[in-house]
């Protein structure tokens, strides 16, 4: 008799045929870097086509016609240092000069605090050395008034857009002069006047944020537009791939940018998908325009984000732009990175050092010389030394000039509800009990004792 059951009829519908015997079991890949400590670096195998090569299309053209350059890179800078190809933009050497000092500035200033945590001035920081065009050439490409939504590693837009580094340096320290009230980790700014959003640890929220913000400016019939900075770790985040959506469903005048250093804290790129398609390839899945630019090389992201932002000023929609980087130090003040990775990755990285490759640009122009830059360094090395010092004066992390006790209760509610009121009285009783000198009151003394000291 026919076994005509629902089980019989799906075995005889199933590709294996019933039996699985023959099969291959299944396994998964699980990606691995090209180089860990102590081995040779080659990267041979990185596709970098030559500079100048590049179409570059209409600003306002269909997002599938960007789709040949999301597997590109946009390249101006040749290995002469000329700029060559359809996406030079062509700046005048005063403009270039300035980006120059902008990005000699965020990095003397990288330098000095990251010397200052290691001095015990402060509890933590983040470099962004060889990423400093990511942020610079952005923010030379953008208009001033125009809104950032920032991760931590984009005060080169901040230092371009002349944010007071006394200020940047009182938020590192959360000292009794922090604008933030030592709420926020170091380095995470928030900067309304200068169109930079408040930097949140949670990785990716800011993605989101930029497009909802970019929505509303064209809602109210505004003229400004937003961007984003995502690292191409965080791209894995689920917030990443609804900012997308909305940005495609809505036309959105955003710009959105991956910065691809390579390297999220200890996991490669190809953790977050880098190995199979660039990130820039994502575009072309919401029908978004993407562009993969040279990320160390300050005229192509000049460029690129130039592009992006035209394309959104004239309602062509929003841009994806992968920056196609190298992170050369540590993730942070808390990182060994020589624990996972080569160091010789460094050295070897292809596309050289974004400063490094501007100066001889310019110097190429006639337009600059050795003996200006090493003056502009050392310029740019008393002015982060003179704000340091000065932002000292309010405080380091452990001497108590920090924003009063208390004031962690504050600027929530208009009024402080009935628990909040009980927690703020407690800690203050606890507190004097742990040191009866202390008072509630003013800004703790310099020699007030710190959290944790005995
Ligand atoms: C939602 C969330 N997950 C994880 C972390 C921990 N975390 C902080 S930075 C980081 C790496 C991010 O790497 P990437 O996005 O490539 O940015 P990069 O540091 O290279 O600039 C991780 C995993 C976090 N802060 N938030
Ligand atoms: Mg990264």
């Amino acid at each position: 008799m026919a076994d005509d059951s629902p089980s019989a009829s799906r075995a005889a519908d199933d590709p294996a045929g019933g039996g699985r015997g023959n099969l291959p079991p299944l396994r998964l890949h699980v990606p691995e870097p090209r180089y860990r400590p102590g081995d040779q670096v080659d990267y041979s195998h990185l596709q970098i086509p030559p500079a100048g090569v590049q179409p570059r299309p209409d600003e306002t053209c269909a997002a599938s016609e960007t789709a040949p350059l999301c597997n590109d890179l946009v390249r101006v800078l040749d290995d002469e240092h000329r700029a060559v190809g359809p996406w030079d933009p062509k700046l005048d050497p005063d403009t270039l000069r300035r980006m120059l000092r902008a990005m000699a500035l965020t990095r003397a200033f990288d330098d000095r605090l990251y010397r200052s945590q290691r001095q015990g001035k402060t509890s933590f920081y983040m470099k962004s050395t060889g990423e400093e065009a990511t942020s610079v050439a952005t923010a030379f490409a953008l208009a001033r008034d125009d809104m950032v939504f920032p991760s931590y590693r984009q005060q080169g837009i901040l230092i371009a857009r002349g944010y007071p580094l006394e200020e940047m340096v009182n938020q590192i320290y959360s000292n009794r002069a922090d604008k933030l009230k030592g709420r926020q980790l170091p380095i995470m700014y928030s900067a309304k006047d200068y169109g930079f959003f408040t930097i949140s640890g949670n990785l990716a929220t800011q993605y989101p944020q930029a497009v909802g913000w970019a929505m509303a400016s064209a809602i109210k019939g505004d003229t400004r537009i937003a961007t984003s900075f995502i690292g191409e770790g965080s791209s894995a985040e689920g917030d990443f791939h609804a900012a997308m959506t909305f940005a495609t469903v809505y036309n959105a005048p955003v710009v959105l940018n991956v910065v691809n250093n390579q390297w999220a804290i200890s996991s490669f790129s190809g953790f977050a998908g880098g190995e199979r398609a660039t990130f820039a390839a994502r575009a072309m899945g919401y029908g978004v325009a993407g562009l993969r630019v040279d990320g160390n090389d300050a005229l192509a992201v000049y460029a690129a984000v130039r592009w992006a932002a035209d394309r959104a000023r004239a309602n062509g929609g929003p841009t994806l732009i992968e920056h196609f980087t190298y992170r050369a130090e540590g993730h942070s003040t808390s990182d060994d990175p020589s624990a996972y990775r080569s160091v010789q990755e460094r050295e070897e990285w292809p596309l050289g050092d974004p400063i490094d490759r501007l100066v001889k640009h310019l110097i190429g122009l006639g337009e600059w010389s050795a003996e200006q830059q090493a003056a502009m360094d050392r310029d740019v090395a008393e002015e982060v030394k003179a704000a340091t010092k000065a932002a000292e004066k309010n405080g380091i992390l452990g001497h108590g000039l920090h924003h009063p006790f208390h004031t962690m209760f504050e600027d929530v509610f208009e009024e402080l509800p009935w628990h909040l009121e009980e927690q703020a009285a407690q800690a203050i009783r606890e507190r004097r009990i742990k040191w009866p000198q202390w008072t509630p009151d003013a800004p703790d003394a310099p020699d007030a004792p710190e959290e944790g000291e005995p």
